[in-house]
């Protein structure tokens, strides 16, 4: 996305200054965790983003610790305020609270809608100069996100306005997280073998996993797993499927024939299964780099194997009435018009059609990999070109400064 004209220095009120780095502005992040890693994961990584290359002072309000913990191990789960990378983390217990304007952000980031406490809305109506207030939207790669990217929403008793801030894969949208430095980092780590083979041998790889087909998988419980495993063990490459602890548990268990615990493994004809602790964030990325190919879930594992560079295919976050169906064909209208077997093996992998039978639709996608991984090439470019989410937000920020109802 373009990024927003800079008000310059005579545009520059009190809203505007408090957004240059030098005065490092402030910012609230409030997260509730529905289910899952996705909502911290995003948050989490916004708030990285932020505090470390745009100098804001960032606080993230999060009801779930617990699920913190499991991508970033350093949260304490008893602490109701803490310093994790630079970042203040609060445990939000509730919506009672009482807070004084000082105690307000200049930038107030509400997660998919999540109701920030009535008291901190009160303490925004009052606050001078007033925050800009965003709703942060779900990804997806349907059009009507466009029309929808940046429309205000007036509070209907406070003078307050809420803004609906959408990522997405174009300019008319507020892009993707992307951290500066990332494309190069992934890069340089998966030009240096000895560097794969070292995080790899971390989780006890052998010498054959190593050389297989290193696949890894992360997706919802209802993912026809057996059925991909059974196509991998009969087919005619050495594949080797890492799974974190956790995932796709049944039909893990039942090839192991053993309880999925980290470091377990087995084989069965072409096939090797292998269940890695669940990681880190950063190590996430490292094991998405490190893999051919990838099978990733939800929001934000989606789009770091799309910064991963390598074929990847995604398990959408289900919804009522199969509305995730109309997305998965969206994405794949977009990322996908060329690649037939990619589109066949994705829209069977999420039940929203029947494939012609695994073991065809793996080796017609085997086939295909090489245009797959063109694909993953330059789409990196095409999403790229419009700017990353964080820096996006900033700008859309700073512009709010100039319009009349943020004016005190
Ligand atoms: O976990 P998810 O399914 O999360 C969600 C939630 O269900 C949420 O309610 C929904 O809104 C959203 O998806 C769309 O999938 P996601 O989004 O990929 O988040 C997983 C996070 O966990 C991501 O930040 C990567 C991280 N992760 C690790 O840090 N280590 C690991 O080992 C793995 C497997 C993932």
């Amino acid at each position: 996305m373009a990024a927003l004209p800079d008000p310059g220095p005579r545009a520059r009120t009190k809203e505007h200054m408090s957004l240059t780095p030098s005065t490092a502005s402030t910012l609230a992040i409030f997260c509730k965790v529905v289910d899952n890693y996705g909502d911290i994961g995003i948050c989490w990584r916004l708030s990285r983003q932020l505090a470390h290359e745009h100098g804001v002072a960032v606080s993230l309000w999060v009801d779930d610790l617990a699920s913190f913990r499991r991508i970033c191990p350093e949260v304490d789960v008893a602490a109701q305020v803490q310093e994790v990378q630079g970042v203040r983390v609060l445990h939000w217990r509730g919506q009672d609270g009482v807070f004084a304007p000082g105690e307000v952000a200049d930038i107030v980031i509400e997660f998919f809608g999540c109701d920030i406490p009535p008291g901190y809305i009160e303490a925004m109506a009052a606050r001078t100069p007033r925050p800009a207030w965003l709703n942060y939207e779900g990804l997806t790669a349907e059009d009507w996100v466009e029309g929808c990217h940046r429309l205000p929403s007036m509070h209907p008793r406070l003078k307050l306005t809420k803004h609906f801030f959408f990522p997405g894969f174009n300019e008319r949208t507020g892009g993707l997280l992307c951290e500066t430095g990332l494309e190069a980092r992934r890069q340089v780590f998966q030009h240096d073998k000895a560097a794969v083979r070292a995080f790899l041998g971390r989780f006890g790889l052998g010498e054959a996993e190593l050389a297989a087909r290193k696949v890894s998988l992360f997706c919802y419980p209802h993912a026809p797993v057996a059925e991909l495993f059974q196509a991998w063990a009969e087919g005619g490459e050495q594949v080797a499927c890492l799974v974190p602890e956790g995932v796709a548990r049944d039909a893990v268990r039942d090839f192991l024939g053993a309880e999925p615990l980290p470091g377990a493994h087995a084989s069965r004809g072409a096939l090797t299964v292998r269940v890695l602790p669940f990681v880190s964030q950063p190590d996430y990325d490292l094991l998405l780099w490190a893999c051919d190919v990838n099978f990733v879930r939800g929001e934000d594992s989606w789009v770091r194997a799309q910064w991963a560079g390598r074929p990847f295919i995604w398990h959408i976050y289900p919804q009522d009435e199969n509305l995730h169906h109309k997305k998965l064909r969206a994405f794949l209208a977009r990322y996908a018009s060329e690649l037939p077997a990619l589109c066949a093996l994705s829209l069977g992998w999420n039940g929203a059609s029947e494939p012609e039978g695994w073991s065809r639709a793996w080796q017609a996608l085997h086939a295909e990999l090489p245009l797959v991984e063109a694909r993953a090439a330059s789409w990196i470019q095409e999403v790229l070109a419009h700017g990353d989410l964080a820096t996006n937000l900033l700008d859309f920020v700073r512009s709010l400064g100039q319009t009349p109802e943020n004016q005190v």
